[in-house]
């Protein structure tokens, strides 16, 4: 073992404009930034072997606290040999905190400075989560990187309203760090509110650079506010956070979101866009959105993209993915998640080599003008 074994830590190798490419490196590996996480929210990517996950190119799964810690529980987990063993997938995980999804699933919520009470959305049965309770559970699930209990207000919210969560959010985020303590090889990462006002962003950040975490999320944002709103915010957001440390935002997004994030100063992001769109139908190309349910489909040869290489696109033709999504067979959802995760990953590695290239100006002018051909 060498002495920076078993560390965290990040590098940036090229910046261009404000897009950044490097590496985070964990015990687990290496990822890649610009990365792209897929959602395996209850220990699956839906449709998808984890060596699948693997072979589009990802380098990092996202997990859920709130989803495990009801189902099958964060201590079954760990007594099974925490969450890689239990999914068989050995790369790194980040997970989420559990706030974010009580206030979109859970039901009878009720928050206070303590934290968070609510019902079980799987079966009515009553939870508290807290900061010391989401560490805890973060910890015995064996997440890598593992995210501040948070709390995210829905848009259009008030200001006070807004202020009002991310100043809870920043005493939080001091309870996450004191609960995480010191965990070689684990990250704790700090997650930035305060809406689309530039003012609670900036108390917000110097909040947490004033504690220190290993890396930086941008939450509250693709929450109802729109693309103009959330590409103001980033427009100054990720400049209030340390130029040093990966920045993530949160649950974004579509490709052009994430195109736009990146441009900006984004080095991580997650959704479960591209995974639920495959099991609904929806495949992304580089032309745009194919809908794979349309009758225009049922008599074309060509696959889904000609210049994709999955195993969708090298092995069945458009009629063929039109027919098994007709007839309801599992086969659809899985040839189509592992198009758009294949597509995705496609997409941050176009980024990475643009970005190192110094030509993300000419990859941005590109994917916008393929995408205005349409006709697909
Ligand atoms: N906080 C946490 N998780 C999140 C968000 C957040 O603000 C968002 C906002 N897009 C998605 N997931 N903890
Ligand atoms: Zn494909």
């Amino acid at each position: 073992m060498t002495q920076t074994a078993g560390r965290f830590r990040f590098d940036l190798t090229a910046t261009d404009g404000k897009a950044r490419t490097g590496a985070i490196t964990t015990p687990r590996g290496t990822i890649r930034t610009p990365a792209f996480m897929p959602v395996g929210t209850a220990a699956t990517v839906k449709g998808m072997l984890p060596e699948s996950v693997a072979a589009t190119g990802a380098d990092i799964l996202l997990g859920n606290t709130y989803h495990l810690m009801l189902r099958p529980t964060a201590e079954r987990i760990d007594r099974l040999g925490g969450l890689h063993r239990f999914m068989n997938w050995d790369k790194p995980i980040l997970t989420d905190s559990g706030g974010f999804q009580v206030m979109s699933l859970a039901a009878l919520r009720k928050l206070t400075e303590e934290g968070v009470t609510f019902k079980s959305h799987i079966d009515g049965s009553r939870h508290h989560l807290s900061p010391e309770r989401s560490m805890e559970i973060q910890r015995l699930l064996g997440s890598d990187i593992v995210m501040c209990f948070d709390e995210c207000p829905a848009l259009p919210a008030t200001d006070a309203e807004v202020a009002r969560a991310m100043r809870l959010s920043m005493r939080w985020a001091q309870r996450s760090r004191d609960a995480f303590g010191d965990r070689p090889g684990h990250a704790l990462f700090g997650i930035q509110q305060g809406g689309v006002t530039q003012d609670l962003r900036a108390e917000s950040a110097e909040a947490l650079r004033a504690i220190g975490f290993d890396g930086y999320a941008v939450g509250g944002l693709a929450v109802g506010e729109g693309q103009e709103a959330m590409f103001g915010v980033l427009d100054y957001a990720p400049d209030m956070l340390p130029q040093d440390k990966p920045r993530y935002l949160m649950g974004v997004g579509k490709p052009d979101d994430i195109v736009g994030a990146v441009k900006r100063g984004i080095d991580m992001m997650d959704c479960v866009l591209p995974s639920r769109s495959g099991r609904t139908g929806q495949a992304f190309t580089r032309h745009g959105v194919v809908n794979i349910k349309n009758a225009r489909h049922q008599d074309d040869p060509r696959p889904l993209d000609e210049g994709c290489t999955c195993p969708a696109c090298r092995g069945y033709s458009r009629a063929y993915l039109h027919h098994v999504f007709r007839a309801g067979e599992m086969i659809s959802g899985m040839l189509l998640t592992w198009h758009n995760l294949h597509y995705y990953q496609d997409l941050m590695q176009g980024m990475r080599d643009a970005i190192a290239a110094q030509r993300f100006a000419a990859f941005e002018a590109d994917f916008h003008a393929r995408r205005a051909e349409g006709d697909i």
